[in-house]
Parts: structure tokens; C-alpha cells; sequence
């Protein structure tokens, strides 16, 4: 498109079109066209403008994108001074709110109020001239405020220019720029990852975010805009009712919270802060209580104001959800799978309508992460029924004797190994066979179907022989009487029989099943599968180091760690000494694998002579254990014929039938492959 009042044709158009798309998506949050399609339409606007720079207007929506960094805001003063609100933090100082508004005007009846959620974040006014947008400031301290208007720019829900007709030459709206949840724990998980500090709430999020000099990184925050109220207006009158002007604001294209509502009296608010109370957790956004308004504004004008609020205004707030307090200790609890957390034990605080004095520190990447200290003062955060969390540290009150918090070497609950995987978050105690932390959950996995299949011995009753005292261990199961267990509850001796039937079949097991069955971690089926073919025994898989455990096929670095330090544990090994000593077997080799599997199945072998490096026992083993076949004469199935020094006459035996002849080095080496 050469022709310029074509393109000026066009552009108003594109502009309208995007500008009503905004209004569907961000106003209304329902969209009439994908987002592919609203895409193609600012591409297509961004052409033009690129090609008649004369045609672009600062209220275009492709000037949100953020302007050049600035060396510091402006000031600018509120021509009508930005109030805060007064808070409630009962029901009583609510109904002793209404009761005074109701005093003033001398009014019997129910007060009609506009309740609304009331937004964490911060408050800005824009202003509109012409149904442009002019400027944005923050609140500052209500009289002035800083100018971030480019930043403003940069918000989609924030339109630069109203829409339909009938706005004042003068439009000032107020309102709160937030930061949805969503978008905040994403900011803070690319801020952690790259090392960078995090934000303590959404709150701080949202105005770290739009008081940044550089526009162009507002512009990459998820930031969010609902309007509330008004400032200053030019002459045309708006209507008589709070509840009205939200709703000509909402038509002129400014986003408006779905969550508000028309309520009478103190009942109706208070009903209103419960529903609100109900829901908080399930917002996509933070609330920190809601805010009643008189709805007349003939009666707002008529309540006028005290100080810095209005008289016809209350914020009833909910509990705090963050509050200060000292870190006295940090202590290490074991989970069921044995990881590790950090516990912090805290001077009592109230927040979030509780008492709080322990709070999780998550893990050690965290504590780290946040230089958490023993003597900090930290806040700490218990929103709706969540755990408390340590949510960071206030470095300026920190003494000088602060105590950096290390991972301790030996699990608090068994005294086994702590092992943290080189560059993980998670630390874990390396006895699972013995740690009574991880006890009843080893227990059920070990009795499992997969494993080794003790029918009946489910979670409860792995909960029961536990608290009984019966069973600490799983080597105990093996000691259980049909007398000790038809004591328990819920358990007669019929079922006290048949569990101990079904422990006394589980004695005859598989290799591949027990060693799924001890719970290794990063052991799973197919894993202690591969384990078994490849060493054969019990015995030749502990004595295993990381390296040689590295040389089995589809076994790596971790896995390879998790399984030495399994088996380094002395705790772990006395475990699966006493359920050996309890009679649990099987057969070290047949059974082990799955027929015909392994890189020497098919092949039959022969062995004789003597062997320099190995019995001639040891050496079928490992044939076997490779899926081959030995056999004790040669005959014309014989693949091969191994041959020590000294050997017998299977050697002309095996020469006159032309099977392959094998010295201790050659079958070594075959073994290799
Ligand atoms: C918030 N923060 O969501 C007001 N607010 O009204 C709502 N704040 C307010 N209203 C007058 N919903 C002053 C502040």
C-alpha cells in the first residue's frame, strides 16, 4: 500500500479492530478471535506505521512495547489528592463503621455499599483527555506521585484510548496495576534459575515492576489493571452511583473486577467479605481484604472525608499472610522417601490468622538460594491452608553472629548417610532399608505386588504392625506369628493365617523382584532387572563400586551413585542380612532372567582344564548369567569349548566335531563384548 490516505484508512481501522480485541480480551476476558489472528492484525499495523512514520500517534497499540530507559521520573501532583482507605480488621469494626455512616446521615435504613475485592498491588491514575491516554502516576504519598506513564503504556489492560462515546474531556481513572499469581511464580522461577534475586510477593512484583526506568522490561511483566474509581473529571457530570460509573468505565473499555457486588447494610457486607474469604485462595490474583463503598455518591459528597481517607470507605482486611520474626534453629526432617527438609523453628508469630512457630525452608537449594541464617529475622508467609514458609530474609536486621545452616552428614532420624546429588535441590538419608522416617512406606513397597507380593499386607496394616511395635524393619515381617497378629485390630486368624502363608511364600522370591523390593532409589523394575542378569548374585552386585556399577548397560552416573550409596550404608546391609537369615531365597541364577535373553543366549558351552583367573564354577556362572548355556559333554550343538590348561579329552572331542576352541584369554575377551 503505497497511497497515503489509504494507509491512514487502513491504520484507523487496524487500530479500532485491535483496540476492540484488547477490550474482549482484557476487559471482558472473552476473546472474540484467536490470538494468531490479533497477532496478524498489529503486524500488519506495525508495517504501516514503519512505512508512514508520520501516521503513528502515541495512543497506536503497537506504543506499548516500551520506550528507552529514563534517568529518573518525574514528579506529578495529584490534582485531586490520591486517599487511602481506612482499615477493619473485625466484624465488629465493620459494623461499627456502617454504624457511624448511617449516624452522619441520619439514615434508618440499609446503607446500599458497592463491595469489592480489594487488589495487592499498587494504585495509579490515568489520565484521559479526549479519550487519549495522557499519563500514568503512581500514588506516591497521595499528593504526588511518579510518572510512569511509558510504563503504563506497556500494560495490555490499560487502554490508550476509551472506546464508544460520552467520556469527559478530562477522564482521571484510579485504579490498581497487580501482578496475577500466575505470572509472578513464573517471574520468580526464571529469576531463580538464573540466580537473580526473587520477588517476596506479588506485590512487590508488581511495583519493582513498573517503577523500572527501562520501560522495555515493564513491558515483559505480566502486569495486570483493575479500575475502581475515579479522579479528577471535566465538567460532564458522571452518574449519581459508584456502581454506575464502574460500569460507563467498563463501556469505555476499562477493566472492571467481575467480583463486585451490590450489598446492603453490615450483613451484606460481612456475608460479602466471607465469600470473598472463601475464594481468596482460588483468585488468580492476590487480595488482601475487600473494600465497602457507599454507593450514593450524593451521600460520599455528603460524608466528605477525615485526614487522608474517606468517611464513606472502609478496607476490612484479612489476617496478614506475612509477618517478621526471628529464626531461632533450623532442624532437618525426613520424609517417607527419605529426603530431607529444613524445618525452621521460629520466636511465635500471629500471621494468617494462626500462630506460627515452625515454617519450611523447602530444601537447601532454597536455604542457600535466600542466605537464610540462624538469628535472621525473617518473614515468614502462611497464606489459606498452605504450610508456613520462610519467604526471605530481612538483611538489615541481620546480627553479626548469624549462623550460616548446613546440611547435616548423618540422617537426624538413623544416623545412615545423607547423600545430595551433585548439582540437586534434595538431600536424602541412604538407609531406606532401616530409617524409621521412611519405614512404612519401604514396608508396603516391599510387600507389593511387584515386589514381593505379600498379599494382605497393605498400608493399614502396615500401620498397624508398626505402631504395634512389630515390625521396625522388613526383615521383622518374616518373624510375624498368626498369635501376635490375630491381637491386632480388625484382624481375626483367618486373616492372621493366610498373611502368614502368604510371608511364608514370599520367602521364595527372584533376584530381579528382591532388589526392586528393597526400594533403591532410581531402582525401578526394569532396572533391578538389568541389575540381576548382569551380576548374578546378591553378592557381586554390593561389592560393586559406582564405577563398575557405570559399566552395566542402561545404567548411569545416577543411578550408579544411588545404588553404591545404597549398598555402602551398614545399616542397609545388616537389614538384608537378617531377611537372608529370615529364609527369604532365590535361585541365584534360573528364574533371574527372562528366557533367551542376554548376549550369549542360544550359545552352548563346554568348560575344561583349569582356568588361571577364575573356577570353572565361577566361569559357567557367568556364562549363564550372560544367557548362555553350559553343558557338561561336546557334542554337535557345542558352540563353543572353553579350554583351561591341562584339559581333558573333550579338547579332541570338540576338535573332531570342529567346535570353536576358546583359550582363557579368547572367552575372557568374548565375555567382554
Ligand atoms: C483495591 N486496592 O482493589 C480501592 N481498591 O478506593 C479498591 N482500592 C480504593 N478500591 C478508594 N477496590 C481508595 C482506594
Amino acid at each position: 500500500m503505497t497511497n497515503r490516505r489509504d494507509a491512514e484508512r487502513r491504520i484507523h481501522a487496524l487500530r479500532d479492530a485491535i483496540n476492540h480485541h484488547n477490550y474482549r480480551y482484557y476487559a471482558l476476558d472473552d476473546p472474540e478471535v484467536p490470538d494468531s489472528e490479533y497477532d496478524r492484525l498489529l503486524q500488519e499495523l506495525r508495517a504501516l506505521e514503519r512505512e508512514f512514520p508520520g501516521l503513528v500517534t502515541p495512543d497506536s497499540p503497537t506504543q506499548r512495547v516500551g520506550a528507552a530507559p529514563l534517568r529518573e521520573f518525574g514528579e506529578i501532583r495529584h490534582e485531586v489528592p490520591m486517599l487511602s482507605l481506612d482499615n477493619a480488621f473485625s466484624e465488629e469494626e465493620v459494623r461499627a463503621f456502617d454504624r457511624r455512616v448511617r449516624e452522619r446521615l441520619e439514615e434508618n435504613g440499609e446503607i446500599e455499599y458497592m463491595a469489592e475485592p480489594k487488589l495487592d498491588g499498587l494504585a495509579i491514575s490515568l489520565v484521559y483527555e479526549r479519550g487519549v491516554f495522557m499519563r500514568g502516576v503512581t500514588r506516591g504519598d497521595g499528593s504526588t506521585g511518579e510518572d510512569v506513564t511509558q510504563n503504563v503504556r506497556t500494560i495490555s489492560s490499560i487502554p490508550l484510548r476509551l472506546m464508544g462515546k460520552g467520556f469527559p474531556m478530562l477522564l482521571e481513572v484510579r485504579g490498581e496495576v497487580y501482578m496475577p499469581r500466575e505470572g509472578f511464580e513464573a517471574l520468580n522461577q526464571r529469576a531463580a534459575q538464573r540466580n537473580e534475586k526473587t520477588f517476596a510477593n506479588p506485590r512487590n512484583a508488581a511495583a519493582g515492576s513498573l517503577r523500572q526506568l527501562d520501560a522495555r522490561i515493564t513491558a515483559e511483566r505480566p502486569l495486570e489493571f483493575f479500575a475502581y474509581g475515579c479522579g479528577k473529571v471535566s465538567a460532564a457530570a458522571l452518574p449519581q452511583r459508584h456502581s454506575a460509573v464502574l460500569a460507563h468505565l467498563r463501556a469505555w473499555g476499562l477493566r472492571i473486577n467481575s467480583e463486585n457486588r451490590a450489598v446492603r447494610g453490615a450483613e451484606g457486607c460481612l456475608g460479602y467479605y466471607r465469600d470473598m474469604a472463601a475464594k481468596r485462595t482460588a483468585l488468580p490474583y492476590q487480595i488482601d481484604g475487600v473494600v465497602y463503598k457507599v454507593d450514593r455518591v450524593d451521600l460520599q459528597q455528603k460524608l466528605g472525608f477525615v485526614a487522608r481517607a474517606p468517611r464513606w470507605a472502609v478496607a476490612h482486611k484479612f489476617p496478614a499472610e506475612e509477618a517478621m520474626t526471628v529464626l531461632r534453629a533450623v532442624e532437618f526432617q525426613v520424609g517417607r522417601t527419605g529426603a530431607l527438609t529444613p524445618v525452621a523453628r521460629l520466636q511465635p508469630v500471629f500471621v494468617g490468622g494462626a500462630t506460627v512457630s515452625n515454617a519450611t525452608l523447602h530444601n537447601m537449594d532454597e536455604v542457600e538460594r535466600k542466605d537464610v541464617r540462624v538469628g535472621d529475622t525473617v518473614m515468614v508467609r502462611r497464606a489459606g491452608d498452605v504450610i508456613p514458609e520462610v519467604a526471605g530474609v530481612v538483611l538489615a536486621k541481620r546480627p553479626r553472629d548469624a549462623k550460616r545452616v548446613h546440611l547435616p552428614h548423618k540422617c537426624p532420624v538413623c544416623g545412615s548417610e545423607v547423600v545430595r546429588p551433585e548439582g540437586g535441590a534434595v538431600a536424602r538419608c541412604t538407609g531406606g532399608l532401616y530409617c524409621a522416617a521412611q519405614r512404612k512406606e519401604l514396608i508396603r513397597h516391599f510387600a507389593s505386588r511387584r515386589a514381593l507380593d505379600i498379599e494382605g499386607l497393605g498400608e493399614k496394616l502396615v500401620d498397624q504392625l508398626v505402631k504395634a511395635g512389630l515390625v521396625a524393619t522388613v526383615a521383622d515381617i518374616f518373624t510375624l506369628t498368626v498369635p501376635q497378629l490375630a491381637g491386632l485390630e480388625r484382624m481375626g486368624e483367618k486373616s492372621a493365617l493366610n498373611l502368614v502363608a502368604a510371608i511364608e511364600k514370599a520367602r521364595h522370591t527372584a533376584l530381579p523382584r528382591f532388589l526392586y523390593a528393597l526400594g533403591i532409589r532410581e531402582v525401578g523394575e526394569a532396572t533391578a532387572e538389568t541389575l540381576a542378569r548382569h551380576f548374578g548374585t546378591l553378592q557381586a552386585l554390593m561389592a560393586a563400586d559406582e564405577n563398575v556399577l557405570q559399566q552395566v548397560p542402561d545404567v548411569g552416573p545416577v543411578v550408579a551413585a544411588a545404588v553404591a550409596a545404597f549398598f555402602r550404608e551398614p545399616h542397609n546391609r545388616e537389614v538384608i542380612s537378617a531377611v537372608r537369615k529370615a529364609g527369604v531365597h532365590w535361585p541365584e541364577q534360573s528364574g533371574t532372567r527372562l528366557p533367551g535373553a542376554g548376549p550369549l543366549s542360544g550359545r552352548s558351552f563346554v568348560l575344561t582344564g583349569t582356568l588361571s583367573g577364575m573356577t570353572r564354577e565361577a566361569a559357567g556362572e557367568r556364562i549363564r548369567t550372560l544367557g548362555g548355556k553350559v553343558s557338561g559333554s561336546v557334542s554337535k550343538k557345542t558352540d563353543f569349548l572353553v579350554a583351561g590348561s591341562e584339559p581333558g579329552s573333550k579338547l579332541a572331542a570338540a576338535q573332531k566335531l570342529g567346535v570353536t576352541i576358546l583359550d582363557e584369554r579368547a572367552f575372557l575377551d568374548l565375555l567382554q563384548e
